[in-house]
Parts: C-alpha cells; structure tokens; sequence
C-alpha cells in the first residue's frame, strides 16, 4: 500500500516502524503532512536567523518564541488542528521573507530557507519533504533524533518564555542545530556530536525552566494531593503550562468553581504559590491516555494547555478546550501571547452549568519531591543509604502510554527490593503512584519530583549525592535508569543524561523506531543503552539474585 503519511516520532508508531495511513495517535495524513511542512519552514527559517547571527546581526525574542511554538506544536498530541498549523506555516513564511532580505550572502543559504510557496501549494511542498526525503537511513535517524530531542527542548522553552524568561544561548542552539540538520554536507560522526550537544542545551533548558518556575512559583514541597471530589462544578486542567494554570486559578476565585488537575498537572500541586488558591482541590483521574473515560466522568470543562490530547469523544468535545501549541479542529482555543492575560470566562461559565464531577477514586497521593526538597532532607537519605537503609534508587521517570506492555511498569515496581527508592518525574508516575510501597525511615518509596519538564531535578538530585559521597563518576552512584518513553519530551531527557554522562540507562517498553540499526550500536556501544527483558530478568540484572 502506498504510503499516506510518514511519521515515527513517539513509542507507539505502527508496528513499531511508522505510521503511514494514519496516526496511531489519531493524527491524519493532512495534519501530518502540516506539520512536516511546518518542521521545514521552521528549520529554513532557522538556517536565515542562524546565518544572520553569523553575520553579526541580532535575532529578536519574537522570532526565538515562534521557531519553539512551531516546534512544539508539532509534538506527539499537541495539535491536531491542520488549518491551524497551515497558518503557522504561513506566518513562519512572511517572517522569514523579511529576515532574508537582511542576510548578505544568501548563497549560503539551504533550499529550505529559501523556498516560499503560496497555501495553495502546501500539501504538494510537504510531500517531498518529509522524514523519507533523506535517502541515507543513519543520516536520516540522526537528523531525526537531533530534530525530535529540540523539540522536547522547545517545550521547556515555550513554558519558559510564557513566563517571560528566555535564554538567548538556548535558542541560538536550537536554531543552529535545526539548520544542521538541512546541511547534506555534514558526516555521521558531525551529526552524532551534535546530538550530544543538544543533550547540553537540554541541561540548559530545563534549568531555564526549573528557575523560571520556581521564580515564579517557589519551590516544589512535600504535598498530599487529594484525588477525590468536592460538590461543586469544576475545570480541569491538563497538559504542562503552570502560567496557564495561575490565570485559571485566578479568574476562578469567589465563582463557586473548582479547579482540578490532570495527568501532568498534577504536580502544581507541590508549588507554594497555588496552595493559596482555596478552590484548587486536588487531581481528577490518570496519564493522559485514559482521558476518554476520565473527561466524560469529569463532567465539566477540561483545559488542555499542552500534549496528550486524545482526539475527544462527541460526549465531551464542546466541554475539550485547547490554549497555547495545544489544539484540536472543533474544539474551542483560548487565544493569548506571552505577557497577557488570557480569558477563561467562557470555560468558567460552561463550567457553572454541568454538573460536579463524578467520584472516581478516593485518597491521596504524595509528591513534591524536587531538588530542592530533596536536598533538605539530603542528611536523613544519605543516613539512609549509609547505614544500608537504602540500597538502591531506580529512576523510573518519563512517560506513560496505552500499549499493554506499559503494566511492565507497574510489576516492576511492585517487585522492587523493599530497600529501593523510586525516583520519577513525567506521566510514567501513574503506573506506580497509587499502589501503597510505603516508605523507609519516612522516606516515601516513590519520590515524585514533578512533570517530565522536571527531570531536571533528578539529574541535581543525582549530581548532589555524587558530590556528597565524593564519587568521581555519576555511574558509581547507587542509582539505575529504567525510564519509559513516548513522546519527544523523553527524548530530550535522554540526551540531557547522555550528556551529563549517565549510562546504562533502560528505554523502554520498545527502543524509538527512528533509531537505524546503525545510530542504535552507537548508544549502545557508547552508552550502553538498552531496552527491557521481562520483570524478572530485569530484576537479576540490577539487582541480582533474591
Ligand atoms: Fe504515529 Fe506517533 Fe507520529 Fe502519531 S506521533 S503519527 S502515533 S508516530
Ligand atoms: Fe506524559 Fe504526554 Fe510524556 Fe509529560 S503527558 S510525560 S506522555
């Protein structure tokens, strides 16, 4: 059959290759070849600015928020809504042409910047320029993990910059790698060096954000997070944007509407700043997977700020909002640049005529377990491990998913020694958060530091004991990596650890199908990345025989 579309960019691609008719993600051929159009005209745009930048002449915030926009939005579940991105594709046109007329010696310059097609020849253009489009499977693996890893980056950026922090250096990076990856003259051996240069600024990037967030929010605390319900109406709020969240939270206040968290909002929960919020109640439900059910049950109005969207059942598709990258064609979108207030009164009032939300689970979870948390409490853990307290801590972080292989997720942390510590950050939490592991000596057996964006604060976390104990090397730390993937965000924090020297790290529950055989030996050889076995085996291997 011939192919439709061409994408193989998240954990659940067709067949563990790619997917060619359609999405498994729900994503069409139309909106796929979009956003393949929208990566292009991203990346031509970002050979101009790089080139300028070359030639001395400086690039505006403007242009740096648009090119991490315009990546995130073509992230796994952001954005579905193909009209939406087509005019992101044009406005990342009209912006590029002026730039182009600034750039002197344009000859420099690859087709990518210079093509300037009409709407009418979108859908053409974008056939001959996707992923398929380099013939060389290793070039076109590396181009596309180096693509994929920015833009996780992007990501951290888009949610940096919403809070009006930026870092020059980090965008600079990004455009410059995003040109690179236009450039046929460059080697394998270059590519692979600029991958694990991305795994750098993917160390930036999430400090720029955890000190934007943490500027704007303080810093994370040990939280209990209800997950039952109250009896008023409420909105939930999904995805990553805590910015987002704060306008909600505010424009809620004295309406008699709750606000919930979902999924990878959650850990907002853990931030001083919306502990003031007396209509903040607690989180609905589960990893974004399970929304179809858990968005009906809600009852109420749901804000998606960013991915996983699932395309929405009939039943609840005109109470599905979208705002920022996030978007879904027929879903109603918030508008709102950086720096200005957005307007919820639309949600607020729908939100007053549906019903409460339907309990679905009782209790509480704890989490907040950030680096500044964590270091408060760093006598007592390394307390813990020298006196053999605590053996070992296995960082699960990452993503959650549909795929049933996932439950590997849930017995192995169920079949964990009774003296290993969880550390996590990322949805993957969910396949272990709600089981009772207990603690020791009060120390929690699963210490949640936040949202993937947060990753950041287990690498500190990390670096501090490393310190602590006086290693030479992070690999000496009693500490495994068995992370769980599924969109680009992942891979970012894959090669942030690359790059601060991590290995053997575990990827599972299947390696990226955007690994040719060949980029694959060279983590493995390297790195010593590997996949997962069955619970057991893993057992035997990072911890040896019971
Ligand atoms: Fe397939 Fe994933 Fe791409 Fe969606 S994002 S089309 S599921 S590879
Ligand atoms: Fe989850 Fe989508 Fe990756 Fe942020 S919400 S970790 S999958």
């Amino acid at each position: 059959m011939e192919n439709k579309m061409f994408c193989y960019q998240c954990q659940e691609t067709a067949g563990c290759k790619g997917c060619t008719q359609s999405g498994v993600c729900g994503k069409t051929p139309e909106t796929a070849a979009m956003q393949d159009l929208l990566v292009y005209v991203t990346k031509g745009l970002s050979a101009v600015t790089t080139a300028l930048r070359k030639e001395g002449t400086a690039v505006s915030a403007q242009i740096n928020h648009l090119v991490s926009l315009n990546l995130f939005i073509t992230i796994t579940n952001a954005n579905f809504d193909k009209d939406v991105i087509a005019a992101k594709v044009k406005e990342t046109l009209d912006v590029k042409r002026d730039l182009l007329a600034k750039v002197k010696d344009a000859s420099v310059l690859p087709a990518a910047a210079l093509w300037d097609g009409k709407e009418e020849e979108y859908a053409a253009k974008a056939k001959t320029i996707g992923v398929l489009a380099t013939p060389n499977e290793d070039i076109r693996s590396l181009r596309e993990l180096i693509t994929y890893g920015l833009k996780g980056l992007s990501a951290y950026s888009k949610h940096a910059n919403a809070l009006l922090t930026d870092d020059e250096n980090v965008d600079e990076f990004m455009q410059r790698a995003l040109a690179a990856t236009l450039d046929d003259s460059l080697s394998a051996d270059e590519l692979i060096a600029l991958t694990l240069e991305t795994g750098k600024y993917g160390v930036d990037g999430m400090a720029l954000l955890d000190k934007a967030n943490t500027e704007a929010y303080g810093n994370p605390e040990i939280t209990k997070v209800n997950i039952g319900v109250g009896k008023n109406p409420g909105i939930l709020v999904s995805g990553h944007d805590l910015r987002d969240l704060e306008m909600l939270l505010e424009q809620t206040q004295g309406t008699g509407v709750d606000v919930y968290t979902h999924s990878e909002m959650l850990p907002a929960h853990y931030y001083p700043a919306f502990k003031k919020y007396p209509n903040f109640v607690g989180n609905y439900g589960n990893a974004w997977w399970k929304q179809k059910e858990e968005f009906e049950s809600f009852n109420g109005p749901i804000l998606m700020t960013t991915n996983c969207i699932v395309p929405p059942k009939d039943s609840y598709k005109d109470r599905l909002y979208t705002t920022g990258a996030a978007g879904y064609p027929g879903c109603r979108h918030i508008g709102g640049n950086y720096g200005e207030t957005k307007d919820f009164s639309e949600l607020i009032e729908q939100a007053k005529t549906c019903a409460a939300p339907t309990e679905i689970e009782t209790g509480e979870i704890i989490g907040g377990f950030a680096h500044n948390q964590v270091l408060s409490l760093a006598d007592q853990i390394v307390e813990a491990v020298k006196s053999g307290a605590i053996k070992k801590f296995v960082v699960m972080a990452g993503c959650d998913g549909r795929a049933k292989s996932r439950s590997y997720y849930t017995e192995f942390a169920k079949a964990l020694p009774q003296d290993a510590v969880i550390m996590t950050a990322g949805c993957a939490k969910y396949k272990y958060n709600k089981l009772d592991l207990g603690d020791i000596g009060g120390i929690p057996r699963v210490l949640d530091a936040g949202q993937c964006n947060d990753s950041y604060s287990l690498a500190v976390i990390a670096l501090k004991l490393k310190e602590v104990f006086g290693l030479d090397d992070i690999n000496e730390l009693p500490l495994v990596f068995n992370i769980a993937w599924y969109e680009q965000k992942a891979v970012i924090v894959l090669l942030s650890l690359l790059y601060l020297g991590v290995k053997n790290i575990h990827l599972g529950p299947t390696l990226p199908a955007f690994l040719s055989p060949n980029v694959a030996k060279v983590l493995v050889d390297n790195f010593g990345i590997a996949g997962i076995g069955t619970v057991e085996d893993d057992m035997k291997l990072f911890f040896g025989e019971a």
